[in-house]
């Protein structure tokens, strides 16, 4: 499972990109979106040996890296609460050209729900299919609440077990309208690594079979939600107060390790159309003359 390099992961271009109109309605049309090449071969071989010594901390802390309930088979490695095992991981998920994305695509008021890994090794098997949006909030799914962004830290294919998805499934509000077997519709999402495969939360989807013998595929998967709901993961309890301690601001507030969930609501009037606080009696009375 061992890569090499140690390069800090730098996007190809630090400015941040205006996300054109084009990918945006792909994504609404098809529900996911590749971005290629976010990262350089160098920075994804620094992330990969990063997510192995995670995958090797997080047993040596007793937090296993098997999921049999998820994953038939014991060939998948699952790292969870990436941000607490290296920089590496905040970088990525905070990542300037996701980040415009997401925005663009959830809004403003944007969480880290979830980060976490799947390593699928020669020989790992399919999980059940499901759509990330229904483990966060009941149906009617009526509009994108949540998504992925999936960094490719191996090519993928469907040689070697890329995430499989159900082409316009996004467009389903409900479960009944899923196919009762939803895998044969699925297809296999295709990119080199160092892209980043963006998936709407109602996208239905499941790891693919890894069916090569000597091909692992490592995935991480950033999950971002709207502030209304609550987070997949629990930042309080699976990061350290060294790792909290270190985080910037931004990313702390979408971790909601900063304060409540007061800050999109009419509280703050974001909307425009509401009145602005009526000025208070003692500031009227220091403003006479
Ligand atoms: O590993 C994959 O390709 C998909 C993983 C997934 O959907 C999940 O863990 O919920």
């Amino acid at each position: 499972m061992r890569g090499s390099g140690a390069a800090k992961v730098t996007p190809m271009s630090e400015t941040v990109v205006a996300v054109g109109r084009g990918a945006l309605d792909t994504f609404e049309e098809q529900g996911w979106l590749v971005l290629e090449d976010v990262l350089e071969p160098a920075a994804v071989a620094s992330a990969r040996e990063a997510l192995l010594a995670a995958a090797d901390a997080s047993e040596a802390r007793g937090i296993p890296t098997r999921m049999d309930l998820l994953d038939p088979g014991g060939r998948n490695v699952r790292v969870h609460d990436l941000i607490e095992y290296a920089p590496v991981f905040a970088e990525l998920a905070t990542h300037p050209l996701v980040i415009a994305h997401v925005r663009a695509l959830l809004g403003e008021d944007l969480m880290l729900s979830n980060f976490s890994a799947n390593i699928a090794l020669p020989g790992s098997r399919s999980m059940t299919p499901h759509n990330d949006q229904s483990t966060v909030m009941p149906e009617p799914w009526l509009d994108r609440h949540c998504m992925n962004a999936i960094w490719c830290l191996d090519d993928i294919d469907e040689g070697n077990g890329a995430t499989r998805f159900l082409p316009r499934s996004h467009r389903y509000t409900t479960f009944a309208e899923v196919p009762t077997d939803p895998r044969p519709g699925m297809e296999s999402f295709r990119a080199r690594a160092g892209s980043v495969v963006l998936m709407d939360g109602r996208t239905w989807h499941t790891s693919g079979a890894n069916t090569s013998t000597d091909r692992e595929r490592a995935l991480l998967f950033a999950f971002y939600s709207r502030s209304f709901l609550r987070h997949q993961n629990n930042w309080w309890r699976s990061l350290s107060p060294e790792t909290r301690g270190r985080l910037d601001p931004q990313l702390k507030e979408w971790l909601g390790l900063r304060g409540g969930n007061m800050g999109h609501g009419t509280y703050l009037a974001s909307s425009g159309r509401l009145a602005t606080p009526e000025p208070s009696p003692s500031r009227t009375t220091s403003q006479e003359p």
